[in-house]
């Protein structure tokens, strides 16, 4: 007996589930899973070389969750992500490892809340200057903003 229709039709039979799997997965639209991060409102205050400044800004995501790892820039030796913490009568800064990003959510860096340090400046910071600052995530891409610096 010729058994090769039969594996034709079994070969046959997996394409079209691998096919229908593939439909079934572009079919739902977009990952609700994967983050869609947009970054808006980056500024500074002026401050002078030598000294230590803060980034605050607005990190938007659309999609899922998703972290904050590390932050960059050409003025400063270093970038630290930090947490203002209000004692009794003292205040105090904490580094955070990493910021989680909440899905459909949004984190808020401001004055007296979580900042994005800039330790040992390497330049003036002037109103009107703008600088490049890297964003780099856990699961999205890099991102680079314009920060302005302005009181
Ligand atoms: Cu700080």
């Amino acid at each position: 007996m010729d058994q090769r229709p039969t594996v034709r039709a079994a070969r046959i039979s997996l394409l079209t589930l691998l096919a229908m799997l593939l439909v079934t997965g572009c079919g739902s639209g977009r990952d609700q899973n994967v983050p869609e991060i947009s970054v808006r409102d980056a500024w500074a205050r002026p401050v002078s070389a030598g000294g230590h400044g803060a980034v605050y800004l607005v990190i938007e995501n659309a999609g899922g969750a998703d972290s904050l790892l590390s932050a960059s820039s050409e003025v400063a030796q270093v970038v630290e992500p930090h947490e203002t913490l209000h004692g009794e009568g003292v205040v105090q800064m904490s580094p955070l490892d990493t910021v989680p990003i909440p899905a459909q959510g949004r984190v808020i860096f401001e004055p007296a809340g979580k900042h994005l340090m800039l330790v040992d400046l390497k330049e003036n910071l002037e109103p009107g200057d703008t600088f490049p600052l890297l964003l780099e995530f856990d699961r999205h891409a890099p991102i680079t903003v314009s920060v302005i610096v302005r009181q």
